[in-house]
């Protein structure tokens, strides 16, 4: 059933045999620059990532305006840019009138390297989105549900699954879609700290954004003294200062205890969290300010 396959992907079907489809050694190439830019990859055991390479089926697409995923449809396959530009378009109203109009507005565009179509298969959800061709000659590659689900998922996918959840509790984030937030899980690295250890040093500068996962940190200030002028716990971020307004780091943070975090660079930081750009500078400083006697 599909609630026993959501649960657990790999003991659904014990005779499961990943598809294999033969490709020429051009195929081969295409399809590796094509997935080497691509973050499902990167964590991908080299086993599984040789099944999901054979499993690929190549989708040339001719023209521009062709529609390969619509909005409300059942999820199918996931998709592989190679070459052109997809737009993704979503009806607020959830239901698709015939005629461009219906396909709502475009919310995004995936060019080489991304991906689109994971949402259905990852959460037995209809189609969140519409996806067109925006151009003649792109080339897509396709991966069936069922071993996207055995083995992606199986893998890769358990990072975004595993900070999920994390992210899900982030008051920070609450305003964000799935969408957006499985993005920000796909970019996070994470790091432990022993108790004492520096997660960030005043004075640097600012390369990552951080969030207590596990544990705590302290906040130190060079003219606050000896004492902790704040405490981090699960669900705190930090390290957004420096890279909001490129400025040295304005504290030092330090592990209190066994601290885990999970890190996202300064490039994942732009690019994903502009929407809560607002709520981050409404964060008031001052009354830390005011201990410190600024
Ligand atoms: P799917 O299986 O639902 C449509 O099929 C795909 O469009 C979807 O998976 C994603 O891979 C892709 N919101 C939802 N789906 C998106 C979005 C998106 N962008 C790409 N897809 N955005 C949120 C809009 C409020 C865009 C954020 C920039």
């Amino acid at each position: 059933s599909v609630s026993a396959e959501s649960l657990n992907p790999s003991a659904a079907d014990d005779n499961w045999k990943p598809p294999f489809h033969a490709k020429t050694a051009d195929q081969i190439d295409r399809l590796k620059a094509s997935v080497s830019s691509n973050f499902l990859f990167a964590h991908l055991p080299d086993e599984s990532s040789s099944v999901v390479l054979g499993a690929l089926v190549e989708k040339p697409i001719p023209a521009k305006d062709i529609k390969i995923i619509s909005q409300g449809d059942a999820g199918d396959y996931f998709y592989i840019v190679e070459k052109g530009t997809f737009d993704i378009h979503i009806n607020p109203t959830g239901s698709i009138e015939p005629g461009p109009q219906g396909m709502g507005n475009k919310v995004n565009s995936i060019g080489p390297g991304g991906s689109f179509g994971e949402l259905a298969l990852m959460y037995n959800a209809p189609r969140a989105a519409t996806v067109i061709s925006t151009e003649p000659n792109s080339n897509l590659w396709a991966l069936d549900r069922v071993t996207f689900r055995r083995i992606l998922m199986d893998s890769a996918f358990q990072r975004r699954r595993m900070y999920e959840s994390f992210l899900e509790e982030v008051p920070l984030l609450s305003s964000l879609t799935i969408y957006e937030r499985s993005k920000i899980a796909d970019a996070l690295e994470t790091q432990k700290f022993s108790d004492g250890q520096t997660i960030i040093q005043e004075g640097d500068k600012g390369e990552a954004f951080f969030m207590v996962e596990q544990g705590e940190a302290e906040v130190f200030k060079k003219d606050a003294g000896e004492k902790a002028i704040k405490l981090y716990k699960k669900g705190d971020y930090f390290g957004e200062l420096a890279l909001l307004d490129d400025k040295p780091r304005a504290a030092s943070v330090v592990a209190k205890g066994e601290c885990k975090v999970a890190t996202l660079g300064k490039d994942g930081f732009q690019r994903l969290l502009g929407s809560v750009e607002a709520i981050m500078r409404r964060t008031d400083y001052s009354q830390t300010g005011k201990e410190l006697g600024q």
